[in-house]
């Protein structure tokens, strides 16, 4: 199903959808006396996106972990429509937490379509996929070890997936915690930019044998350590290329990927929490005109957070505390019990609400911020089942104090995976959005700006263009994607005014 708009304003071809788009925005100027002047801009746009939906190939790093061996079993079970028996009944396949499935899009108040219905969009049945991971398990038996699924699941998918081998990755033990030294068994050799060269080489060669149109490269392996950003080493494309070459130590294996995928032309998403993005990396991919994005998945507790902030704030009401503890037991967790990686996630679980602190002087000073603390700890026992606690303290009025106490648990990797299927749906799709100024020729159509923040919903620590504001509140971040869908085909943007029902 395809969604027709019936518009002038909207033209169908074989190869394009076009649509007129009238964007408007407010410029403001403070003056002194507390006086503002706001200026309502309108630009007249066009969007135009290409019908033809690639075959896609989607190449994990860390295929064998919990979030990637879960993901492809996930894309299997789905396309083979398997169910399995459980003690409360039969269970069937499906994409629960999928943006791009599972959700809809509102047309009227009756009418609603899947978001993924609104453009043509990869169908994730579709998807051929492959990887690297430095652990050389099979996915049947990485599936196995992983603890994820049902075991009636398992079974079914075994022989899918005994067959599937990771590639040799690049590892640097400095970058992960030293628990994690035992499972690298499958790594690559030789220098850095032999290394880089053999990810060239097999992204070429999956390529090549699948016959895929495009390639999306994405890290799901482990939480690295943050990278020191030192100049004349990674602070440039230039530099990074030298260093690379040289064989700088500071050089992450994410970081390599990224580059190594770059130079490929395939879109790289980071779904970890490191700074894989150093300014020589993202420089690289502006000048090559890659789309990149990241960074770490957004999944529980930080979605969770960025919902209920933002509506504390909203509501005038003021968070002065906000507490996080986590416990889990998968390799995730053992590898951030390290304090380095650990600092990573506690970077990216700790910016998440400053948008919505931000948004409301008259609760908040300028600079004034709610205490915010992140503890995360590793308890075997729970594998997978990751207990997320949560204590919200906040001012109320005449003195008063609202503490809100969430307690969730539920398998990491089942909130994670549809997060992968959704980042690469989408950036498939917004890559095939162009748009220009409507007195523009056709020849000056551009792509979206390469560093993706259109995909801020997905991530905790949302990777966005140099002076662009970083959004991470839930609701506007989903409405970011809804709007610019809903441009691309000429509908308005989702404004919920409901005047036809106000207005005689
Ligand atoms: P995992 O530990 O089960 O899997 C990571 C995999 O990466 C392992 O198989 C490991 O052998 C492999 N690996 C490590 N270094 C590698 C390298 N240099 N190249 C290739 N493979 C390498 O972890 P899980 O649970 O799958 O999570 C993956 C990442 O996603 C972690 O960084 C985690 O923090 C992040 N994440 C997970 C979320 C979740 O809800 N599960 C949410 C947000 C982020
Ligand atoms: C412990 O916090 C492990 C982490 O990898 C998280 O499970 C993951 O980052 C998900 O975090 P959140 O806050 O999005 O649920």
């Amino acid at each position: 199903m395809e969604i027709t708009v019936n518009s002038p304003n909207v033209k169908y071809s074989d190869k394009y959808v076009e649509a007129k788009y009238d964007y408007q925005y407010t410029k403001a100027e403070k003056f002194d006396l507390g006086k503002i002047l706001a200026t309502n801009i309108t630009e007249k746009l066009i969007f135009r996106t290409e019908r033809k939906v690639p075959k896609l190939g989607v190449m994990l790093i860390g295929w064998g972990g919990n979030n990637g061996s879960t993901f492809t079993a996930a894309c299997i079970a789905n396309r083979l429509n398997l169910s399995w028996p459980t003690k409360k009944g039969t269970q069937a396949s499906n994409w629960y937490g999928s943006i791009t499935q599972a959700s809809t899009i509102k047309i009227t108040d009756e009418i609603f379509v899947p978001l993924s219905h609104i453009l043509p969009t990869v169908n994730p049945d579709d998807l051929v996929i492959d990887g690297w991971d430095i652990n050389s398990k099979t996915i049947a038996d990485a599936m196995e070890c992983n603890q994820v699924l049902d075991y009636g699941l398992q079974q079914q998918l075994k022989p899918h997936l005994e067959t599937m081998k990771p590639r040799a990755a690049i590892f640097n033990q400095d970058f992960i915690a030293e628990n994690q030294k035992s499972r690298a068994d499958n790594v690559l050799s030789g220098s850095n930019m032999d290394q880089v060269n053999q990810v060239i080489n097999d992204i070429n060669e999956f390529k090549a044998a699948t016959n895929v149109d495009k390639v999306i490269v994405l890290w799901t392996a482990n939480t690295e350590r943050f990278s020191d950003i030192l100049p004349g080493v990674n602070d440039t494309s230039e530099n990074l290329k030298k260093a690379i070459k040289e064989g700088h130590s500071e050089i992450s294996p994410s970081t390599l990927f990224g580059y190594a995928s770059i130079l490929t032309g395939c879109t790289y998403i980071n779904g970890s929490p490191q700074n894989t993005f150093v300014p020589g990396l993202i420089e690289l991919a502006e000048e090559k005109g890659v789309f990149i994005a990241g960074d770490d998945f957004k999944s529980g507790q930080t979605k969770l957070k960025s919902v209920l902030v933002d509506f504390l704030v909203s509501a005038g009401i003021k968070p002065v505390s906000i507490v996080s503890y986590n416990h889990l037991g998968n390799n995730d967790g053992k590898n951030l019990s390290a304090p380095a990686q650990f600092r990573s996630k506690e970077i990216s679980k700790s910016n998440v609400v400053d948008d919505m602190v931000a948004s409301n002087n008259l609760l908040y000073k300028p600079g004034e911020k709610p205490d915010h603390v992140v503890v995360i700890k590793y308890v075997p026992y729970v594998g997978d089942s990751k207990r997320a606690l949560d204590e919200y303290t906040s001012e109320i009025m005449m003195g008063g104090l609202n503490t809100i106490v969430v307690h969730n648990t539920c398998e990491d990797s089942l909130l994670a995976t549809p997060l992968i299927l959704d980042l690469v749906i989408l950036a498939e799709l917004f890559s095939r959005i162009q748009v220009k100024k409507a007195e523009w020729s056709d020849e000056e159509y551009f792509n979206l700006h390469p560093v993706m923040s259109v995909l801020s919903y997905l991530c905790k620590a949302p990777l966005v263009p140099d002076g662009t504001p970083v959004v991470n509140a839930l609701f506007k971040q989903k409405s970011c994607i809804e709007n610019i869908l809903r441009a691309c085909v000429g509908l308005p943007p989702e404004i919920n005014m409901q005047l036809e029902y106000k207005v005689p």
